[in-house]
């Protein structure tokens, strides 16, 4: 992004001396530079060239209560003054993150009473691996090891979090997966459907669980980790026939069931957790960035008092970080909670943002480009297509980041998982929000075809 205005230059440059940015080609950042975020409100973000964009993606997927809340900022602001740091190593506890353990207990699926605290989501699933290996040995089968993951899932970027997700351009530089984790295919009709109906497929799907169990030995498998809805991937909602086949199949075997909850927890489906959207009952969820709407780093696993009473049997747990449960973190987790509950946003998702960006959404696909529209809660996916009869693609062309320039030209933030468009906006968003959301995407949707066509 070339800039006249010498602010921005400025921290393009520091970017390009200095800063080595995630998930980026270092070089070619380097030569392009970042374009520079300098402030937010409510679900709109502001460049240093101050252009007003609407944050179709909530972040990262994580600022669920918008924006500019200064009852966080105040909350973290009390919370250093008082107790800036202390770790719950040794024994030792403190008021936030206890405080915080209960009022998720009372969000949480019931029976799901405790938390073991991180600093993100990947920490969260390392913690996962280890509690889960953990617990079997405690019962005396330490061969239940192996954890049943899925491709193109997103499970974080530590070496565990990397090997859990299922994407091969993470697994191709490092040498992962790491041993112990094995992968079924994921429910995207869309994309893998072929000539099957979507519930035909969706049992497909699931099957394949069964059929990775037998293949592995179910006394040598662990759990398996699933994301309800995958987010990362592409916003893949699986056909209704796939998580009553999975929960069939879970029921059938002795192995732990592991919901990543990062994405689909805290109100994005319009109920507080993706598993209370699907009815799944898992034995553990990953969470992480709705839990403190992204205002400050913290994840965690919700453990179901069942497994916890397994555990207390264990001794010690020989894990866990400097930063579990911080303090700061802690209050502003709890104050994002507060907000969440005392303004009722989860109810306003499900009973009223939620149905009308879906059914505006829906009317996007009229578009000579979309090949699908699908969502839930505030999720939602556009397939851009070449044919919409035969799904087929546009080879080659990488739509889906032309569509995305279109987008942050125009004041939009869309993502593209290559093809597919993605978005989730904060839970806050209002139906006036939605209808500019809509008008912008298909006007870069018309901006697509036109340089498509040209
Ligand atoms: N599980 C899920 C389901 C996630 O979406 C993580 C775990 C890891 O969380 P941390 O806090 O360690 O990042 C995530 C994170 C993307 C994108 O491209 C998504 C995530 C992270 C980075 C990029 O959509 N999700």
């Amino acid at each position: 992004m070339t800039s006249n205005n010498p602010q921005t230059r400025e921290w393009q440059a520091l970017s390009s001396d200095h800063h080595l940015a995630p998930f980026s080609d270092f070089k070619q950042l380097k030569e392009k530079g970042p374009r520079i975020i300098t402030h937010a409100k409510g679900v709109y973000l502001w460049d240093s060239e101050g252009n007003k964009i609407l944050d179709g993606m909530a972040g990262l997927w994580c600022v669920a209560i918008g924006y500019g809340r200064d009852e966080l900022a105040d909350a973290a602001s009390k919370q250093m003054r008082e107790l800036p740091y202390y770790n719950l190593f040794f024994q030792t506890a403190h008021p936030p993150v206890l405080e915080l353990a209960k009022v998720i207990a009372d969000v949480a699926p019931e029976g799901m009473n405790h938390v073991f605290f991180t600093g993100s989501g990947s920490e969260g699933n390392d913690t996962m691996l280890r509690m889960v290996r953990h617990y079997w040995a405690i019962k005396g089968q330490p061969k239940k090891k192996v954890i049943i993951s899925r491709k193109n899932g997103y499970h974080g970027s530590t070496v565990a979090g990397a090997s859990l997700g299922g994407m091969t351009y993470m697994h191709e530089q490092g040498d992962l997966p790491i041993p112990g984790i094995v992968h079924i295919a994921q429910p995207y009709w869309f994309g893998e459907g072929g000539d099957m109906t979507p519930n035909e497929f969706g049992i497909w799907a699931a099957n394949q669980l069964e059929e990775k169990i037998l293949e592995v030995g179910v006394d040598n498998v662990g759990a398996f980790i699933a994301e309800p809805i995958q987010g990362a991937g592409g916003v893949i909602i699986p056909p209704d026939s796939y998580w009553p086949r999975i929960k069939e199949i879970l029921a059938k075997y002795d192995i732990l069931f592991v919901a990543d909850e990062v994405i689909c927890g805290f109100g994005r489906t319009g109920e507080w957790f993706g598993t209370d959207f699907y009815d799944l009952k898992p034995h553990m969820m990953t969470i992480a960035k709705g839990l403190t709407s992204g205002y400050i780093p913290m994840g965690g696993l919700i453990v179901r008092d069942d497994v916890v009473e397994v555990l207390n049997e264990g001794g010690d747990f020989n894990h866990g970080f400097t930063y579990s449960g911080h303090p700061v973190a802690a209050a502003v987790a709890l104050e994002n909670i507060r907000i969440l509950r005392d303004e009722k946003i989860v109810e306003r998702v499900r009973t009223e943002t939620a149905p009308y960006l879906q059914k505006r959404l829906r009317e996007l696909s009229d578009h000579p480009l979309v090949g699908e529209v699908r969502g839930v809660g505030l999720l939602g996916a556009i397939e851009l297509v070449q044919d919409k009869a035969t799904r087929k693609r546009y080879e080659g062309k990488g739509v889906g980041m032309i569509c995305r320039t279109f987008c942050f030209e125009n004041g939009l933030i869309m993502r593209a998982v290559g093809d597919t468009m993605i978005i989730a906006p904060p839970l806050v968003i209002t139906p006036a929000e939605i209808d500019e959301l809509v008008t912008k995407a298909r006007k870069c949707l018309d901006l697509t075809l036109s340089a498509l066509q040209g």
